[in-house]
């Protein structure tokens, strides 16, 4: 696995798969989720729908991916993270399960990229450093199983792209340039 980070609007990212913050519905929402879809436009709701038709609903920690519309993404990989509910309630696992899920499914298609927001860092209230921390321990476990993967985190706000700069400092391999979009 080789590293970037990348500050800005992931809608605006060149990646083979890119991960989407959503909800069970899977029927669109506000923050990433809403940007995924504006930029992607409906043919991500129309699959969204169809695979809801037939699942019911997305667990979270499940991956579901759909084609990516407009965007520069062969896949959008739709994920649901924790609400935070103060951290007994098995929320690191399932923030872990959501990054894993779609690494696995990244290297069962064979991608070359995939690109990923701070899952559950908004609206669901997840802390910002411990959600980074949940990600080090996802990429210390998959770094050797996801050979030839670039894995990009990308963050809309500074703050959180320095907590992932902080965090990844000194990884031989990453690419901690400031590189925005
Ligand atoms: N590019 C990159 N990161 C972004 C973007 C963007 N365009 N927009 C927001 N972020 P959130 P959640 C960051 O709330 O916490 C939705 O309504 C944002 O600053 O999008 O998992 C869904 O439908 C934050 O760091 O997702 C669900 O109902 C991170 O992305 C619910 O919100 C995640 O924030 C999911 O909540």
């Amino acid at each position: 696995m080789d590293i970037q980070l990348i500050q800005g609007d992931i809608t605006k990212v060149s990646a083979d798969a890119i991960v989407n913050a959503a909800n069970s519905s899977l029927m669109g929402g506000g923050g990433v989720d809403g940007a995924i879809h504006r930029a992607g436009g409906p043919e991500i709701l129309a699959e969204c729908r169809e695979i809801i038709s037939r699942i019911g609903s997305c667990n979270k920690g499940q991956v579901v991916p759909t084609s990516a519309g407009r965007l520069k993404a062969r896949y959008v990989f739709h994920t649901v993270g924790p609400v935070w509910q103060g951290g007994a309630a098995g929320e690191a696992e399932l923030l872990a399960r959501c990054y894993e899920g779609s690494l696995e499914l990244a290297r069962e298609l064979g991608l070359s990229s995939i690109a990923f927001p701070a899952i559950s860092c908004g609206v669901y209230g997840y802390p910002k450093e411990e959600a980074v921390q949940v990600v080090r321990s996802v990429v210390d476990r998959w770094h050797e199983k996801t050979a030839g993967l670039t894995v990009i985190f990308v963050n809309l706000s500074r703050d959180m792209h320095r907590l992932y700069e902080k965090m990844f400092a000194g990884d031989a391999g990453a690419n901690l340039s400031e590189r925005k979009i």
